[in-house]
């Protein structure tokens, strides 16, 4: 396709709001996804971008971070519907640049309509800069879904680490794999405020998924699928674990912590010993 739609970048991004959708984790404007682009990216998405003489002023962000500088992101509309987006990219979702100075953004392509990027852009900004340096520049993609299930657990399990990272790695064995640092909480807060952005990227540092209690997850990627993978995975386990309390007669039996360590070693990966006794 000769559009910016037929940029590989979009496409997958789109895909990835449909998948979302699909799960059911998208109610209304419930959700939200950014994407730091690669410099081919960008190079894809030029022909389609304002010229710098049509681009608006900048925008300050609230929170400022060195190392984004420059970058440019695909970002959902604050407001917009996830389950709009791939009816309706140019009205649904937009890329903003970064200033030099790191604290300021401007659309140059997308919300034709008028709009801003999503109301967490200040936590999605702030996680991005974190994950970017911790991992090297791997991580690209920071997602945020409402997924019931793990909000549920947030009524009923202890509000650490700990509790949710250890329910959640024994109620499905791949668990330990796709997660092995665990989960970090955050506890209930106003959303889209700089207090959750940093409460959120202070444990971006050691997770790369962070429950925002009574709310919802927030996980963060190398790529779309690794990080909608994470999301999904962690929802499916926290399903299990409620629907197996939900037998009435508790846990009768579970993945021990030897059982853990077996599996990490079996997988070549090293879980947290934080959450081993
Ligand atoms: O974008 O999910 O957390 C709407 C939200 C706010
Ligand atoms: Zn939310």
């Amino acid at each position: 396709m000769n559009t910016i739609l037929g940029v590989p970048a979009m496409e997958e991004y789109i895909r990835m709001c449909n998948d979302g959708v699909r799960q059911g984790w998208h109610e209304r404007n419930g959700g939200n996804l950014t994407y730091r682009m690669t410099k081919e990216d960008v190079e894809e998405c030029a022909p389609y971008l304002k010229p710098e003489s049509e681009r608006g002023d900048w925008v300050p962000i609230g929170v400022k971070a060195e190392n984004l500088t420059g970058e440019h992101f695909i970002s959902t509309g604050s407001g917009k519907f996830l389950s709009n987006v791939s009816l309706e990219p140019q009205n649904s979702i937009c890329i903003v640049e970064i200033n030099a100075e790191g604290d300021a953004y401007r659309i140059v392509w997308g919300l034709e309509k008028g709009g801003r990027p999503t109301s967490e852009f200040p936590t999605h900004f702030m996680s991005h800069s974190v994950r970017k340096r911790v991992t090297e520049g791997s991580n690209r993609v920071i997602y945020h879904a409402h997924t019931p299930s793990l909000i549920a657990l947030t009524f009923v399990l202890p509000l650490t680490a700990k509790a949710f990272t250890k329910a959640l790695w024994t109620s499905a064995t791949e668990c330990p794999v796709v997660f092995p640092g665990g989960v970090g909480v955050v506890p209930w807060m106003v959303p889209g405020g700089t207090e959750i952005a940093v409460a959120t990227c202070k444990l971006m540092e050691k997770y790369d998924a962070v429950v925002w209690t009574h709310h919802g997850l927030f996980v963060s990627g190398a790529t779309f699928d690794n990080a909608f993978g994470l999301m999904h995975t962690i929802e499916k386990a926290a399903d299990i674990h409620i629907r197996a309390l939900s037998c009435g007669q508790g846990i009768r039996q579970t993945i021990t912590d030897d059982d853990l360590r077996a599996i990490g070693k079996a997988f070549g990966v090293t879980l947290n010993k934080e959450f081993l006794d």
